[in-house]
C-alpha cells in the first residue's frame, strides 16, 4: 500500500502529515488529478488518531490561495512582473556573479525563516549554498528569535547545543511548564501529538501540571496557573535551588557522580531565598519552597521552558537554570523527568564528542560583524541584520535571500529591516507570498507548499516524547510553476560553479550518482540519514529496516520505535571529552550578577510579553478565510486595575511606547494577566504590497517596532533577540 488509502475517477485520498508546526499531525489529503482539494486528520495516526487543529484543515486554503505567487516575479518600479524561470536565474546569477566579483562571499547573506526547518531538503540545501560560497558569508535564521538562548545553555551545560532534554511527557507526575503555551501551541522543542490530552492524562493519573507564566494562558486555564512577573523566572529558579540546597533536598553524591561545579552552584544559590526573590518575581515564598519540595520529593518530575523563557534579557541563565533544576532535584535523564533524545547513530557519544568540538570551536572564532556576536551553530543574530545591510564596510550585506521567512514582522525593529532590504543590490525571496519582507525583494521566486514535496522531518527527530519515524511522497502535484527550494538552489549553484570548488563538487557528485542510476538530490541524504539511525536498515546490516521508500510504502502513518525515550543515556548525550556536566562558567556567575542589577525605567512601567494564537501561525496563515472568519483582528491584552488606573475601556485603541519605538492597538481588558503586563500577539501589521489581500485587510500593528535591534539589547552569548519583557508605557489617545 503505497500511502493510497482509495482510488477512483481521479480522486485519491493520500496519507501524509501536517508540516505547520512541531506535533506533524497525520493527515489524509484528497487530491483530484493531483490537486489537493481537501485535508482531514489521519485517524489511523498512531499519535495523533485523528487530531489536527484548524490551522491544518484550512491549509487547502493555503494551498489554492488565489493571492498565492505561483509564477516567478520580478519587481519593476512600482509592482511585479512575471518572468519565466530562465529569466529570474540568469538575472539572479549574472547580478551574483558581479557581487561575489567585487565584494566577495561576505557580500552575500541568507536569512532561513521558520517553516523552513520542516522541509528536510530545504535545510540541506541553503546550509550547502551558504557555507558553499564561502567562509565569510552571512547565515540568520528565525532560531536568533526562538531557541538561540536554549541552545546556548545545552552548549555550556553538555558541550553541544543540540542535546536538549525534553519533558518525559507520557511517563511524569509533576510537569511544570514555565513559559509555554501548548494548549495553542501544540508544543515547541518537543514534538507531541494530542500534547493537551497527554498533558490531562498526567492529571488523571493522579499527577500535577502548574503552568508558571504572566497570563493565564489557555493552558495555565486548564491546569494550576501560578502567575509571575515577566523576565523574573531566573531568579525563581535560583531560589528553587537555595531551597533544595538549604533543605538538604538535594542527594550530593548522585549528581557529583555526573556533575562538576555543584558547590560552585550552592554558592551562587545562596543568595537568592524565596524572600528576597519574592519582591522580583511576585510569587510567594510559601509557594516557591513548596514548588521545590514537590519537585525534589516527585520521584517523576520534569520543569519544560519554552519561549516565555528563552526570549527574556536573561534568556541562557534561565534556559540553563531549567536544567539544573532538574539535575539537583534528581530528575534530568530519568523516567518521567526531563530526558534526552537521540537520533540512535551507532557510536552517538563518539559523533556527538566531535559535532560538539567542531561547534564549540566555530563558536570561539567566528564573531558577527556588528555586535561581535559568536556564532552559535554557524549563524549569527538576526536582529542587527538590517545593520549588516547598512554599515558599510568589508563583509558588508549586498545581496540577500530571504527563504520561508518574513523577518519585516518577526525580527526586532521591522521598520529599520525594511529600509535596508531596499538598500540591498540583489534581494531574492524563495516563498509562495508576497509579504512584508519579500514585497521589498527585487525576485520572489515561488516555492512550493508542504503537500507539492516529499518530506522527512530531520529537525525534529531527536525531541520527540515518543520516538517514531514517518515520511511522505508529494501528495499534490506544484502548483503554477512553483518550484521546491532545492531544485531552485541547485540552479544557483550551477550557474556559480565558478565561485565556488563546493559547488564543483556536488556537480560531480551530482552526475556520479546519476550515472549510477541513483537520482541526486537531497532525498539520497535524508535517506541515508533514515538507514543510519534508529529503526533503520543500517545499509542490509538490519534487514527489514527502515528506509525512506520503506517508510512511505510499508509504513504511511509512520512508525512507533518505541513505547517511550531511553534514560541513563546522560554521557552519551554530553559532547565534553570527560562525559560530564559543566555547571561553573563565568558567564553564567556574570549573569547572575547582572540578574540584582536590572532596573526597570520608570518612564516605561509596564512589560509587553507575547501571545500566540491558535488560528495564527507567525505571520504568514492570515490570508486563510477560514481562519480569519469572524473578521479577526489583533488586540491586546490588560489587566483590569491597570485599564482602571489608565482609564481605558474595554476594545479601546491604545498608544503602546518602548525605549524603542510605538504601535496602536486596541486592547482588551481581563483578569487574567498580571496586573503591570499587557501580551500582544506578533506577525501582525501587514502591507504585503500587491500580496494577501485578506491579510493587508486585517491590518493590525508589528509588535516588533517595540523591540530593539540595538546590539547592546541583544543576549551576549547566544544572540538572542529580546522579545518578552520589554518595557513599555501605554496611553490613550
Ligand atoms: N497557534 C500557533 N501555534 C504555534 C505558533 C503560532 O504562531 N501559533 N508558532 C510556533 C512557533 S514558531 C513556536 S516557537 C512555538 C512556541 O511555543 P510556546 O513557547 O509554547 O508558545 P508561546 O505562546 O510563545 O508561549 C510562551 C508563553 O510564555 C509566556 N511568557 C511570556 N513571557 C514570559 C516570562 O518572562 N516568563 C514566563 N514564565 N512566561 C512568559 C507567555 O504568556 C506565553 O503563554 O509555537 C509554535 N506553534
Ligand atoms: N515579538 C515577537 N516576535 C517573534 C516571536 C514572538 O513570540 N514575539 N516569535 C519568534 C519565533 S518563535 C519565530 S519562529 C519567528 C518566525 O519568523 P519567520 O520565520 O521570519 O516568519 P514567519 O511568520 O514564520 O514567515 C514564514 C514565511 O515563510 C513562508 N512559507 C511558508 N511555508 C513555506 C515553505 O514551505 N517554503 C518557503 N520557502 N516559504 C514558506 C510564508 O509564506 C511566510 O512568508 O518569529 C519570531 N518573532
Ligand atoms: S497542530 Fe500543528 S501539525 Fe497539527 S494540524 Fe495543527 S498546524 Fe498541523
Ligand atoms: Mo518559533
Amino acid at each position: 500500500m503505497a500511502g493510497s488509502v482509495e482510488q477512483n475517477t481521479g480522486v485519491e485520498h493520500k496519507i501524509t502529515f501536517c508540516r505547520i508546526c512541531e506535533p506533524l499531525c497525520g493527515m489524509i489529503a484528497t487530491v483530484e488529478d493531483g490537486t489537493l482539494v481537501a485535508l482531514r486528520p489521519d485517524k489511523d495516526h498512531p499519535l495523533s488518531s485523528g487530531f489536527a487543529c484548524q490551522k491544518g484543515i484550512a491549509f487547502t486554503e493555503v494551498v489554492n490561495d488565489p493571492d498565492r505567487v505561483t509564477v516567478p516575479l520580478r519587481r519593476t518600479g512600482d509592482g511585479f512582473e512575471p518572468v519565466s524561470w530562465d529569466e529570474a536565474l540568469a538575472d539572479i546569477t549574472t547580478r551574483l556573479s558581479t557581487i561575489l566579483r567585487d565584494h566577495g562571499s561576505g557580500s552575500v547573506g541568507w536569512y532561513f525563516g521558520n517553516p523552513g526547518a520542516f522541509s528536510y531538503a530545504h535545510v540541506l540545501s541553503a546550509l550547502g549554498f551558504i557555507k558553499g560560497l564561502g567562509r565569510r558569508t552571512h547565515f540568520f535564521t528565525a532560531s536568533s528569535q526562538d531557541t538561540n538562548s536554549r541552545l546556548m545553555a545545552s552548549q555550556l551545560l553538555y558541550g553541544t547545543p543540540i542535546s536538549v532534554p525534553i519533558p518525559d511527557l507520557t511517563r511524569t507526575e509533576l510537569l511544570v511548564v514555565m513559559g509555554a503555551n501548548p494548549v495553542v501551541s501544540h508544543g515547541s522543542f518537543l514534538t507531541a501529538p494530542r500534547i493537551k490530552d497527554r498533558m490531562h492524562d498526567i492529571v488523571k493519573g493522579g499527577g500535577r501540571v502548574v503552568v508558571i507564566d504572566p497570563r493565564r494562558s489557555e493552558t495555565a486555564a486548564q491546569f494550576e496557573w501560578c502567575g509571575i512577573v515577566p523576565d523574573t523566572d531566573s531568579h525563581l529558579l535560583l531560589s528553587l535551588l537555595q531551597v533544595m540546597f538549604a533543605e538538604g533536598l538535594v542527594d550530593v553524591g548522585q549528581i557529583a557522580a555526573h556533575a562538576d561545579g555543584l558547590d560552585w552552584l550552592r554558592t551562587q544559590a545562596a543568595p537568592f531565598t524565596p524572600e528576597v526573590t519574592q519582591a522580583f518575581t511576585g510569587i510567594d515564598a510559601d509557594v516557591v519552597r513548596a514548588l521545590a519540595r514537590d519537585l525534589a520529593a516527585t520521584p517523576r518530575a520534569a520543569i519544560y521552558g519554552r519561549l516565555g523563557t528563552c526570549a527574556g534579557r536573561y534568556g541562557t541563565l534561565t534556559s540553563y537554570l531549567i536544567d539544573v533544576v532538574n539535575l539537583v532535584a534528581g530528575n534530568l535523564d530519568k523516567p518521567g523527568g526531563s530526558v534526552f533524545g537521540s537520533l540512535g547513530l551507532p557510536g552517538q557519544r563518539l559523533v556527538n564528542v566531535m559535532m560538539g568540538a567542531f561547534l564549540r570551536r566555530a563558536y570561539r572564532r567566528k564573531r558577527s560583524r556588528i555586535g561581535g556576536f559568536r556564532a552559535l551553530i554557524g549563524s549569527e543574530p538576526a536582529a542587527v541584520m538590517a545593520k549588516e545591510i547598512l554599515t558599510p564596510g568589508q563583509r558588508q550585506i549586498r545581496a540577500l535571500f530571504v527563504s520561508a521567512g518574513n523577518p519585516v514582522l518577526s525580527v526586532p525593529n521591522g521598520s529599520e529591516l525594511e529600509n535596508a532590504l531596499e538598500s540591498l543590490d540583489l534581494a531574492v525571496a524563495l516563498d509562495f507570498y508576497l509579504t512584508e519582507t519579500t514585497s521589498r525583494c527585487d525576485y520572489i521566486l515561488p516555492v512550493t507548499t508542504m503537500y507539492e514535496r516529499d518530506d522527512f522531518p530531520l529537525t525534529f527527530q531527536a525531541f520527540q516524547a515518543t520516538p517514531f519515524r514517518q515520511a511522505t511522497e508529494a501528495v499534490a502535484k506544484p502548483v503554477g510553476q512553483s518550484r521546491q527550494e532545492w531544485e531552485i538552489v541547485g540552479e544557483l549553484m550551477r550557474g556559480l560553479r565558478g565561485h565556488s570548488p563546493v559547488f564543483r563538487a556536488v556537480a560531480a557528485t551530482g552526475k556520479a550518482l546519476n550515472l549510477l542510476g541513483i537520482e541526486a538530490g537531497p532525498r539520497v541524504v535524508a535517506d541515508g540519514i533514515i538507514r543510519f539511525t534508529g529503526g533503520g536498515n543500517r545499509f542490509g546490516l538490519r534487514p527489514g529496516g527502515l528506509t525512506f521508500g520503506r517508510l512511505t510504502d510499508r509504513h504511511p502513518h509512520g512508525k512507533v520505535l518505541a513505547p517511550h525515550l531511553k534514560t541513563g543515556v546522560l554521557k552519551q548525550a554530553i559532547s565534553y571529552p570527560r562525559g560530564r556536566i559543566q555547571l561553573m562558567h563565568n558567564d553564567i556567575t556574570a549573569e547572575i550578577a547582572m540578574l540584582s542589577q536590572g532596573a526597570h525605567p520608570g518612564e516605561f512601567p509596564l512589560r509587553m510579553i507575547g501571545m500566540r494564537e491558535a488560528r495564527s501561525e507567525n505571520s504568514w496563515m492570515h490570508n486563510s478565510p477560514l481562519l480569519m472568519r469572524g473578521d479577526r483582528r489583533q488586540y491586546g491584552l490588560i489587566n483590569f486595575d491597570d485599564a482602571a488606573a489608565l482609564h481605558i475601556d474595554d476594545g479601546q485603541e491604545v498608544q503602546v511606547s518602548s525605549p524603542y519605538g510605538q504601535i496602536s492597538v486596541p486592547v482588551t481588558v481581563t483578569k487574567d494577566i498580571v496586573p503591570g503586563v499587557i501580551a500582544v500577539p506578533h506577525g501582525w501589521g501587514h502591507k504585503g504590497t500587491g500580496g494577501w489581500r485578506l491579510a493587508n485587510e486585517a491590518g493590525g500593528a508589528n509588535v516588533n517596532q517595540l523591540t530593539s535591534s540595538d546590539p547592546d539589547d541583544v543576549e551576549s552569548m547566544s544572540g538572542m533577540a529580546w522579545l518578552t519583557g520589554v518595557p513599555v508605557r501605554i496611553d490613550a489617545p
